[in-house]
């Protein structure tokens, strides 16, 4: 009797470790809440939230966004640093370092750093400029969702971020993007020749580990 109960316990021990169901299930997940930047400016409190979700190889990038400028493409990224272990932040408003009203691409730099990955069609190319980011509906909202694979992504962000590494945690996720009629002063900056308009910030949160 006892001889017996021993072997079943051992082998309920063993299939609970044989099991991949389990282990997948208990795979890593993060979230954004993200909140406006620049509402003066936008007239709308553009926001919402950004889930990533890892089961295996497959990193699922989900942002369910709202209050964005209807009928135009949002460009949406995480930011980082690309040197050093340091944690990114959202911009206050004090990061308006030219007085201008506007929390430009730029002046998110000091804060939380640069663009690193692009949610758009294909986030493991690290292209910046694509035309495959996610339109707002009528409504101003939007739904993106993109499967990548993990491993394709690190060692893309790895080639071009070399010493970095992914560190979700240390990030922070950017909406972009205001119709091309906005009236923007001449002191907003952009990157590079992409206008003024497509990459101001309009959203913002840090990335943090889910619970669970
Ligand atoms: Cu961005």
């Amino acid at each position: 009797m006892t001889c017996k109960t021993i072997t079943l316990t051992t082998a309920i021990a063993l299939a609970g470790l044989a099991s991949p169901g389990v282990a997948q299930a208990a795979d890593a997940a993060w979230r954004a809440e993200l909140a406006p930047l620049n509402a003066g400016t936008t007239g709308t409190e553009a926001g919402g939230t950004a889930t990533l979700t890892v089961s295996g190889d497959t990193l699922t990038i989900r942002i369910d966004a709202s209050g964005t400028a209807p009928g135009i493409m949002h460009l949406q990224h995480f930011h980082g640093f690309p040197e050093g272990g340091g944690t990114s932040a959202c911009p206050a408003a004090e990061a308006d370092s030219n007085g201008d009203g506007l929390i430009d691409l730029i002046e998110t730099e000091a804060g939380a750093g640069i663009t690193m990955v692009p949610f758009h069609g294909d986030p493991a190319s690290m292209e910046i400029v694509m035309d495959s980011y996610p339109v707002a509906d009528d409504a101003g909202a939007y739904v993106y969702e993109q499967e990548v694979s993990l491993s394709a992504l690190e060692a893309a962000f790895a080639g071009k971020f070399p010493g970095q590494k992914l560190d979700f945690d240390r990030r922070v996720i950017f909406l972009h993007g205001v119709p091309e009629a906005t009236d923007l002063p001449d002191s907003v900056e952009s990157l590079g020749d992409v206008p003024a308009h497509v990459t101001l910030p309009i959203a913002c949160g840090s990335i943090e580990v889910a619970g669970g």
